[in-house]
């Protein structure tokens, strides 16, 4: 961000009023802005003064909707307008010379929305929506642009695909944080994948599909619908034409976005010059002719480093047999892992052109037993100009997903304020804003992924780690352990138990309540576990033998209760479970549990 807040100090101009400056947030946070003292109150009516121009449908539209009462004789003016219409002529030196770019100022009688193009007029508005949720609307002035191209979800996890109700969800969720990508291609999808990739839609189906197209549009989202033939396809002309008819029926429901999958696969579908002669051919016969449709991505055989043979010659057929439009998917160094400046280093001079970054983060299919509800963090924040695009590939708990969408959403448009905490905390707000604090309890201890093939682990239970290692070194040193480190742990017992309590009997958000569910109900007795275990262990030290047995029995029934509900909860996954502060908590509170054991033993 540019340091406008400090020029705002050194002017006197850092408001004391309504709304301190530092306290600002906005996801994704603006690249520029300078905020004034005072604000205004949102004015009831408004004058839209805006060209005729129908690329400003979906800003105009969104204005309505976020900020009701425009009529034609009111002095409030909402001036909005693209690049080169008259109504922001005099605006037009402001406007940020990038796609997507916008340039948004509130006075005392007016709004101004001068954009670049039609996305940067719609996230102007969208801006200026959560400027609206704030107790006064600040007078400010925003110069604003993402800093990758695309931004979004690739939905590309195997398992359940997301339900209808749940991408009509998440693609409101990526209009109002500004990602302008979504790529349909749920592995188990069978009309995505083999068996069924060659023949249409059911209609009821490709009914859905055409209503996501529609809410993708009105959301300014690129919908892209995926085909994964490499299983089976025959390198013939019979099914490069069951292609194309499959693109054709798929555009002919709108779709305007098309990739083409060959990951994950064995035998003659992995062959690279096959796979850049058929992209060309859908590029120079259905991409280009049609006019109106997004550059075409592949997603190609060798998508990682790890699995990349550099001199099989695969990627660099790839690179230089390519037409220069097509995009490349690429995970990174690994099948998951973080990304930074040196994973562009290796893939793009491989495939001559910036790479189409696949992130698997937050996706679980490989750990179906856990849930990663932690903050984003570990990918440089020096790629913006290494990467044509950035997408995340979720879990199959879409609701759940949304914290994680939500820091991608701030990192890929802003990295230089990226703040992987704030927005987390943000995120949270977000998706649960009653219940807020309960949620935060439950993703502290849901952040890592437990020990897994890519060795790819996230920090988690943070906030009471010091304390439960302050424990531990107490018993292994045979003294008596702190008393705070105690208090905060058997405190963050009861937090547990209290917020399984909350969210399980809320309201508020029941598809992600559903979602969470299995973990939840284990979340609980962890919390009881942890409390019986610590409370067992200051009874034996006080020497109180009968009630330190009593508390002690209560923390077998539970740990095995927690057993149990490993075994029971989350049945249908390949990884069954539902672990929850499997990381540092449950295996501090099981140590724990074995010094109590040993002591009861000793005191019989
Ligand atoms: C994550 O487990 C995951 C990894 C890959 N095997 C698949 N393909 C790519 O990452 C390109 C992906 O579909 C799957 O979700």
């Amino acid at each position: 961000m540019k340091k406008n807040i400090l020029s705002a100090i050194m002017l006197g101009l850092l408001c004391i009023g309504p709304l301190q400056a530092q306290e600002l947030f906005l996801n994704p946070m603006p690249q520029e802005y300078t905020i004034n003292q005072d604000g205004i109150n949102t004015p009831a009516q408004y004058r839209v003064l805006a060209d005729d121009n129908d690329a400003l449908s979906p800003a105009i539209g969104l204005l309505e909707r976020v900020m009701p009462g425009e009529n034609e004789e009111a002095s409030f003016r909402v001036c909005i307008g693209i690049k080169g219409d008259k109504n922001i002529k005099k605006y037009a030196r402001h406007i940020p010379a990038k796609a997507e770019g916008y340039y948004l100022k509130i006075d005392k009688g007016s709004i101004t929305i001068a954009a670049n193009d039609a996305r940067g007029a719609y996230y102007g508005v969208q801006t200026l929506a959560q400027l609206l949720a704030l107790p006064q609307l600040p007078l400010i002035e925003i110069t604003d642009y993402p800093d990758i191209p695309y931004r979004g979800v690739v939905e590309g996890f195997y398992g359940t695909p997301w339900s209808h109700e749940a991408r009509l969800s998440q693609l409101d969720f990526y209009g109002r944080n500004k990602m302008n990508t979504y790529i349909y291609g749920p592995k188990d999808d069978p009309y995505h994948r083999t068996p069924h990739w060659r023949k249409p839609y059911p209609e009821k189906e490709a009914a859905q599909l055409r209503e996501l197209v529609e809410r993708a549009k009105a959301n300014n989202v690129i919908f892209y619908w995926a085909i994964h033939p490499g299983q089976d396809i025959r390198w013939n002309e019979e099914d490069r034409t069951n292609l194309m008819n499959k693109f054709e029926s798929m555009y002919r429901l709108g779709v305007r976005g098309f990739a083409v999958f060959f990951d994950d696969i064995s035998g003659e579908g992995t062959k690279a010059d096959k796979q850049a002669e058929l992209l060309n051919y859908l590029d120079d016969n259905f991409v280009r002719p049609k006019g109106d449709v997004a550059p075409l991505i592949l997603c190609p055989t060798e998508y990682n480093k790890a699995w990349a043979n550099v001199k099989g010659g695969y990627l660099t057929t790839l690179g230089s047999k390519l037409n220069a439009g097509i995009q490349v998917m690429w995970t990174g160094n690994d099948v998951v892992a973080s990304i930074d400046h040196p994973t562009f280093e290796f893939i793009n001079p491989l495939i001559q052109r910036k790479a189409y970054i696949w992130w698997n983060y937050p996706v679980t299919d490989y750990v179906q037993d856990h849930l990663l509800m932690g903050p984003v963090y570990g990918n440089g924040t020096d790629i913006k100009d290494d990467a044509i695009a950035f997408v995340s590939n979720p879990m199959e708990h879409a609701e759940a997903s949304k914290i994680a969408l939500y820091g991608i959403a701030a990192y890929t448009w802003n990295m230089d304020d990226y703040d992987p905490h704030q927005a987390w905390e943000e995120s949270i707000r977000d998706l649960m804003p009653a219940n807020a604090p309960y949620l935060r309890t439950f993703a502290l201890h849901n952040t890592d992924l437990g020990p897994n093939r890519y060795d790819f682990r996230r920090e988690e239970s943070e906030n009471i780690r010091p304390a439960l290692e302050a424990i531990l070194n107490s018993y292994k040193h045979g003294e008596a352990p702190d008393q705070e480190a105690l208090s905060q742990v058997e405190e963050e017992c009861r937090a547990i138990c209290l917020a399984s309590d909350k969210l399980l009997t809320s309201d508020e958000n029941p598809m992600l309540i559903e979602e969470i569910a299995p973990w939840l109900i284990r979340f609980k007795v962890l919390g009881l576990f942890g409390q019986e275990v610590l409370n067992a262990l200051q009874r034996q030290a006080l020497g109180q033998t009968k009630e330190a047995d009593v508390a002690y029995q209560k923390a077998r029934v539970l740990r095995s209760t927690l057993q149990w509900t490993d075994k029971l909860l989350n049945p249908q996954a390949q990884q069954p479970g539902a672990e929850c502060g499997s990381k540092v908590l449950l295996p501090t509170l099981e140590v724990l549990f074995e010094i109590a054991a040993s002591r009861q033993e000793k005191a019989e």
